[in-house]
């Protein structure tokens, strides 16, 4: 059990940092916006039970309610058709050794500077790899656009006439970090998992449909990417055990070299 105690020392020494890849939770957190014709996910809304008063002298607490897939959260297999049937695919069934995994953060930032529909390419993935080494199996692939740094929700989402814009995984990247890499799942600053725009792609949301339909799991609206290193920080993200839940809002933690 030496690394237990060494993985303690070393937070204490300060030679590794807990990083909070997590954005704050609350009425104010962008949504989702789908098209009219589905429904749409309700984002935060808390009500006070009691704060110290006639409800309550001695304590304070809300009530909460909101979609699952709000702020950064957790996509599970089953939140998609092409993961349904997939046993233990759920947020209260999965395996809680699959919520932990090595981190790869590929660095776009550049890319979506000129292209805010920057789709990632198996190529760029090669290429990272042949600087970075092979994505481990059971890796959570992070991808860092600089997108969290959009602090004004209206540039964040970034809906024009045609939709919204944002990027995203070609779907030839997502099969190959599904099915080659067997990777835990994938990570993105935006708002989802998919680009703005791959509501109009086929299949639609290729993204979503790929990971899920391969067993693997999404992290939405992540934040101090740039704080990690391309390889050698652990990630944890473990959703609530809601149960037949298809997603989650977390608290997603990186144990990274300071
Ligand atoms: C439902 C439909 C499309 C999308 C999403 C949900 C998400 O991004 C999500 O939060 O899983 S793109
Ligand atoms: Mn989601």
């Amino acid at each position: 059990m030496s690394v237990l105690a060494d993985l303690i020392a070393s937070l204490d020494s300060g030679e590794l940092k807990i990083v909070d890849l997590t954005q704050p939770l609350g009425p104010d957190t962008p949504v989702i916006g789908l098209p009219p014709i589905f429904a749409s996910s309700p984002g935060v809304s808390m009500d006070v039970i009691s704060r110290y008063d006639d409800k309550g002298p001695g304590w304070y607490w809300n009530t909460i309610r909101m979609g699952e897939h709000t702020g950064t959260h957790f996509d599970a297999p089953v939140h998609w058709i092409t993961g349904k049937d997939f046993p233990d695919n759920r947020c209260d069934t999965i395996p809680v050794r699959r919520f932990v995994g090595p981190a790869c953060v590929i660095d776009v930032t550049a890319d979506v500077a000129k292209n805010e529909d920057f789709l990632l390419m198996p190529d760029h993935m090669t290429a990272w790899e042949k600087q970075h080494g092979p994505i481990p199996r059971g890796a959570w692939v992070l991808l860092r656009t600089g997108w969290s740094k959009r602090t004004d929700p209206a540039k964040f989402l970034n809906v024009k006439t045609d939709g919204p814009h944002s990027p995203g995984f070609h779907r030839s990247t997502s099969e190959l970090l599904a099915k080659d890499r067997d990777v835990l799942g994938v990570g993105v600053e935006t708002v989802g998992t998919d680009a703005g725009q791959a509501g109009t792609f086929d299949p639609p949301f290729p993204n979503h449909s790929t990971m899920h339909g391969n067993g693997k799991f999404g992290l939405a609206s992540l934040c101090n990417l740039e704080q990690l290193p391309a390889t050698g920080a652990v990630v944890i993200a473990a959703p609530l055990k809601i149960v037949d839940g298809s997603g989650s809002p977390l608290r997603v933690l990186a144990i990274s070299p300071a």
